[in-house]
């Protein structure tokens, strides 16, 4: 059985939900605001709702919540690295397309072809060779093979992504990322040996067999990621935040990491990071490349959003309700240095009004024969942003 609840964030709201199959595949070919064309097939997998997000681009809104926070980790990003060996910035891209091959997505990123995220419950294709960005990282392979973006192997991307995913306050369908990566050419390790010469470098296990001989540039740029990532999150929420760092994995860094930060007990899952797989650098430089080894990480821009300025539900990001807006415009024209977050106040006076909703599916449930997100998927697509979350009560 499932159970759904329901709560209206600005409005009372009392409907009465219809469940069915949500997405039209009738059209082959959909027009976006921007004119791009998409020729689908019968891979297809795009519902209404997830395609009228598309060119929203709510991180270029100077007065939007993640566009404020993105302006501060540009800032931070923007800082010039390794001064005495000529200034590198880190360069940011924030209008790629989130229309991205698969190999851009999963095939230059050493996803196994029987990895999960390939299949069309977790990602949303639109054609058998087209997906909707599951990640920033997508772009990472093409940004540093590509002759076009000149950026030293030192950028940031950030945009909106995509996932077929569960329904609660801390997961939405489309959320923003923003990616880092910094490579390192030789002259640059041994800038980092002496900087953090006096400073023990972390331990590291998980090592690639090709950087086995030199165990010491691992540890110098995990170190370089962590303090930076950590730069970061003090940068945003003042030194007392309290987080902890947890072995993560991922198919394309080895060895790989995820940070939690901590608040009032509870722990939030804020991003991921580690050193970009060799094979991948081979990939984007060739197999006798100068540039030894890079850092990258991949942030969740609303979890970081909902911290800064206490936003109870990922929902809110979506919010055309000018009561939403308006409550952070003053932070749009803060100067970094003296930042202090708006804290969020709820847009009505009266209490959320709450429904549960709960039905049954039809058949062999014992056996679990159902995908889960297609069953989130539908819920969503029927009942909109009204949908607060939806689980399994029994089976
Ligand atoms: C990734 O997406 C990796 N590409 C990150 C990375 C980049 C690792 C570079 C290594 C090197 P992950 O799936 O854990 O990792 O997502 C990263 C962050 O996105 C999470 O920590 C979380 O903050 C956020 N996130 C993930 N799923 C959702 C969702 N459905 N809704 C909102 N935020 C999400
Ligand atoms: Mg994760």
């Amino acid at each position: 059985m499932f159970k759904a609840r329901f709560s209206a964030l600005s409005i009372l709201d009392s409907c009465f939900y219809r469940f069915s199959t949500a997405c039209s595949k009738s059209l082959n070919q959909y027009f976006l605001a921007d004119g791009t064309v998409l020729v689908m097939d019968n891979a297809f997998n795009v519902p209404r709702s997830i395609l009228s997000k598309i060119g929203k681009q709510l991180h270029t809104r100077n007065d939007h919540p993640l566009g404020i926070i993105r302006n501060r980790i540009e800032a931070y990003f923007a800082k010039s690295r390794f001064l005495d060996q000529g200034s590198y910035f880190f360069k940011c891209y924030d209008n790629l397309s989130p229309i991205v091959s698969i190999v851009d997505n999963f095939d230059n990123l050493c996803f196994p072809s029987n990895h999960p995220g390939r299949s069309p419950t977790d990602t949303y294709y639109i054609n058998s060779n087209h997906v909707l960005r599951t990640h920033t990282t997508a772009h990472d392979v093409s940004l540093m093979s590509s002759q076009s973006f000149i950026h030293n192997g030192k950028f940031i991307t950030i945009g909106d992504v995509y996932r077929r995913d569960e329904i609660d306050s801390v997961h939405y369908p489309v959320f923003h990322q923003v990616e880092g990566v910094c490579l390192f050419s030789r002259p640059e390790l041994s800038f980092l040996d002496k900087k953090y010469e006096k400073i023990s470098s972390i331990k590291v296990s998980n090592i690639q067999p090709e950087h086995i001989n030199n165990q010491r540039n691992v540890e110098l740029v995990v170190t370089d990621m962590k303090r930076e990532i950590e730069g970061l999150m003090k940068n945003l929420f003042g030194h007392d935040i309290l987080f902890e760092w947890i072995p993560g994995e991922f198919p394309f860094t080895s060895p790989s990491y995820e940070l939690e930060i901590i608040l009032n007990g509870k722990r939030l899952e804020v991003c991921g990071c580690g050193v970009l797989k060799n094979s991948i650098l081979e990939k984007a430089y060739g197999k006798y490349h100068d540039s030894s080894i890079a850092w990258a990480f991949g942030f969740g821009l609303e979890r970081l959003a909902m911290v800064l300025f206490d936003i109870p539900d990922i929902r809110y990001f979506w919010s055309e309700d000018s009561r939403f807006i308006s409550q952070f415009s003053e932070n749009a024209n803060n100067n970094f240095d003296d930042f202090k977050p708006i804290k969020f106040v709820p847009l009505s006076k009266y209490p959320p009004n709450i429904r549960d909703l709960s039905f049954w599916l039809s058949g062999n449930a014992k056996a679990l024969d159902f995908d889960h997100n297609t069953v989130y998927e539908i819920i969503r697509e029927e009942a909109s942003d009204l949908v607060e979350s939806a689980a399994i009560v029994s089976i």
